[in-house]
């Protein structure tokens, strides 16, 4: 059983983006940067996340507690989190930690542990290592980080914006002022409901596992950041919108996506190796016989669950009169942007 490990950085101002990955070979089943879930939370869960806050790495401190347990509260009886202080792990640890555990000047950090699942990594244990940059804060600054250490505990990614600017727990410190959150915000709470439980969070279709093999986003749906004039991409939000740029095609589905698989660059019959084979059009992950990208990848834009979704209630998808509008709220503050 394959067991990676990934770090989600700390409140640490555009310093520490950086995740440690695992090298990996390529094969359809081993797409990176799947959703890192815990098994807990799906529906055959008990719900029951344990936690102990490691008195053997030295004092506890008074906000890691009350951190995580708004979190509890606001989340309902779907999340319980449980905790404890000594020194037995449980099923995530809170302790203190050093620069080495999470880069230098980082104010904290979150290690997962996971192994491979259908379509999502299972996460096995999480660390968060509270840094010696963690005790100047301020108090308030304090609750903050505690509690955005737990949102990667639970799933959510870094917003690599200043906190108030990102509108999230899950934004970095700024240096001057007070914390605009010491605590989730209903944004956030929602995004770790829909992310722990549903497969298909954000409603276009494509399931966790595709959207990672394809590299969009699983929390986002429409093209975000996409103004008229951008050069020709694909959006990073919705796999099937392959054409994502100019009134025409941009958050729709058509005859546009269609082509981009033969024009400009020809990616029919491609597969990986030397060629213009380009993950982001195989729709239909990998391919049972011959070229990766084949028919079926194209299908895909039309037809199965991916061409009547969610986001359209059921709706085909290709063609349809509406463009993909309602961006979930939540979706629009955790999913990552593609680079362009
Ligand atoms: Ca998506
Ligand atoms: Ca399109
Ligand atoms: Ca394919
Ligand atoms: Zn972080």
């Amino acid at each position: 059983m394959r067991v990676a490990t990934s770090l989600a950085c700390g409140l640490l101002v555009l310093v520490c983006l950086a995740r440690s990955e695992f090298a990996t070979a390529f094969h359809p089943n081993d797409a990176l940067e799947l959703a890192l879930k815990w098994e807990d939370f799906l529906p055959s869960g008990d719900r029951h996340l344990m936690y102990n806050l490691n008195s053997c790495s030295g004092a506890v401190s008074p906000q890691w507690g009350p951190a995580v347990e708004d979190w509890d509260s606001l989340l309902g009886s779907n999340f319980e989190f449980d905790g404890e202080t000594g020194c037995t792990p449980r099923d995530a640890t809170l302790q203190w930690g050093s620069y080495t555990n999470c880069g230098a000047g980082a104010y904290a950090c979150t290690h997962t542990l996971s192994t491979l699942a259908t379509n999502y990594r299972k996460i096995t244990h999480a660390d968060i290592y509270f840094t010696p940059n963690y005790p100047p804060l301020t108090i308030p600054w304090k609750t903050a980080n505690s509690a955005h250490e737990w949102g990667h505990v639970i799933g959510l990614e870094d917003d690599t914006s200043a906190q108030c600017g990102a509108q999230s727990i899950m934004g970095q410190i700024e240096l001057v002022g007070d914390p605009c959150y010491t605590s989730p915000n209903a944004a956030d709470v929602s995004s770790v409901q829909c992310y722990n439980v549903n497969s298909d969070c954000d409603g276009d279709g494509y399931n966790d596992w595709m959207e990672s093999f394809v590299g969009t986003s699983n929390r986002a749906r429409c093209q975000p950041g996409d103004t008229p004039g951008d050069t020709p991409k694909p959006s990073g939000g919705w796999p099937s919108d392959l054409s994502a740029n100019g009134d025409f095609s941009r958050d729709r589905a058509n005859i546009a996506d269609l082509g981009s698989f033969i024009v400009p660059v020809r990616r029919i019959g491609t597969s990986p190796g030397p060629t213009n084979y380009d993950a982001r059009w195989d729709l239909f992950p990998g391919s049972p016989f011959g070229a990766y990208i084949n028919l079926q990848d194209m299908a895909t834009i039309i037809a199965g669950p991916t061409g009547f979704p969610p986001m359209f209630n059921g709706a085909r998808a290709f063609g349809h009169a509406n463009p993909c509008t309602a961006h979930p709220l939540y979706l629009d503050l955790h999913g990552y942007v593609r680079p362009p």
